[in-house]
């Protein structure tokens, strides 16, 4: 792998602190009751999104989840659009129709997001498939979370996606939760990585917080897939910094352990490696500072937008025309 340049590992702190203030402003707009329904925070998760998506292309497709801004973002989603979509308008991602938890973007190659948990997994592999029929070089990428693999559709997309051989990497955020319940409390297996190997699908489990190690870890993964090696299962450990939703009060969480977030913090992890790298403090407030204002400039965007007209909340539900004269 040839090692990112200087320049390169700049753009992507910028891409970290853009996910960190995008959610930010999630959660200011949520709390002033501005955003409809219950946004789930990737805060603390973003070298996850940012080293993984900086190996893909715009062909290559992506499935999420309930926890997914930082991985559309990452994958080249408006950022605007993005957020608008978060706010129900109409210049959102899907028209406003989708919100938070159903952000799709084919343009961008955001094949889908789901809050049905494990969802994503089959449709990731549905996907695959189809890349791998028609002959593409492609891949597609799902993200899920360590709760996700109590759910029997991931075992059964492990076990068809090495069957297949299909190009399809899982990218598991193992973030110690599952909601408001510790993994210790919700399954016996300490790593999300062992799920791999009875079925004979390529693994490793990585410190996701420090983003040279992710995209390292990454850059192996897609290259295997993309010379046909079959899945790859990439387990992620992170930590979800703030609460399972906007507006957990979090009191399973001891304050010994919220005291402790900020040595995790991926953000922060970056930058000691490029003050060590010989760049200054300044310069790294500089291209924080322009992530702020780029994520503000949208939002303020996105806030003027309107939102659908009422009397089109029939389109794209159903396929007749004659529907949508429903009384
Ligand atoms: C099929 C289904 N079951 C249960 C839920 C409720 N639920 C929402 S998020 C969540 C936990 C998911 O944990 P994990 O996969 O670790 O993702 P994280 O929230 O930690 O990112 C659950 C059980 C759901 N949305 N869908
Ligand atoms: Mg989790």
């Amino acid at each position: 792998m040839a090692e990112p340049t200087l320049d390169e590992w700049k753009r992507m702190y910028y891409a970290l602190v853009r996910i960190r203030q995008f959610e930010a402003q999630v959660q200011r707009l949520a709390g002033a009751g501005e955003i409809p329904g219950f946004p789930h925070l990737s805060t603390g998760q973003e070298a996850v999104a940012v080293g993984v998506c900086a190996h893909l292309s715009r062909d290559d497709v992506l499935f999420t989840s309930h926890r997914g801004h930082g991985h559309v973002l990452a994958k080249g989603s408006d950022l605007e659009r993005t957020f608008a979509e978060i706010l129900g308008r109409d210049s959102g991602l899907c028209r406003g129709r989708g919100g938070s938890m159903h952000l799709v973007d084919s343009g961008a190659g955001v094949l889908g997001a789901t809050g049905v948990v494990g969802g994503n997994l089959a449709l990731a592999a549905g996907a695959a498939w189809a890349a791998q029929a028609q002959g593409k070089n492609t891949i597609s990428v799902v993200f899920f979370g360590d709760g996700t693999t109590g759910a029997g559709v991931f075992h059964e997309t492990l076990n068809l996606s090495a069957l297949w051989r299909l190009p399809l990497l899982f990218v598991c955020e193992n973030n110690g939760y599952a909601e408001f319940t510790s993994r210790e409390e919700h399954s016996n297996v300490q790593h999300v990585s062992s799920f791999a190997v009875p079925y004979a699908i390529a693994t490793k489990t990585i410190d996701g917080n420090d983003l040279p190690t992710v995209y390292a870890a990454a850059h192996e993964a897609i290259a295997a897939l993309r010379r046909g090696a079959g899945p790859y299962l990439l387990e992620c450990m992170t930590y979800r910094m703030a609460g399972h939703y906007v507006g957990d009060a979090q009191p399973y969480r001891s304050k010994e352990e919220l005291a402790a977030i900020k040595e995790k913090c991926p953000i922060e992890r970056l930058k000691i490696r490029l003050v060590a790298e010989g760049v200054t403090q300044q310069e790294l407030d500089e291209i924080g500072e322009r992530a702020r204002q780029e994520v503000l400039q949208g939002v303020e965007r996105a806030r003027a937008a309107a939102r659908p007209d009422p009397a089109t909340v029939l389109d794209h539900v159903y396929r007749s025309p004659s529907l949508h004269s429903i009384p």
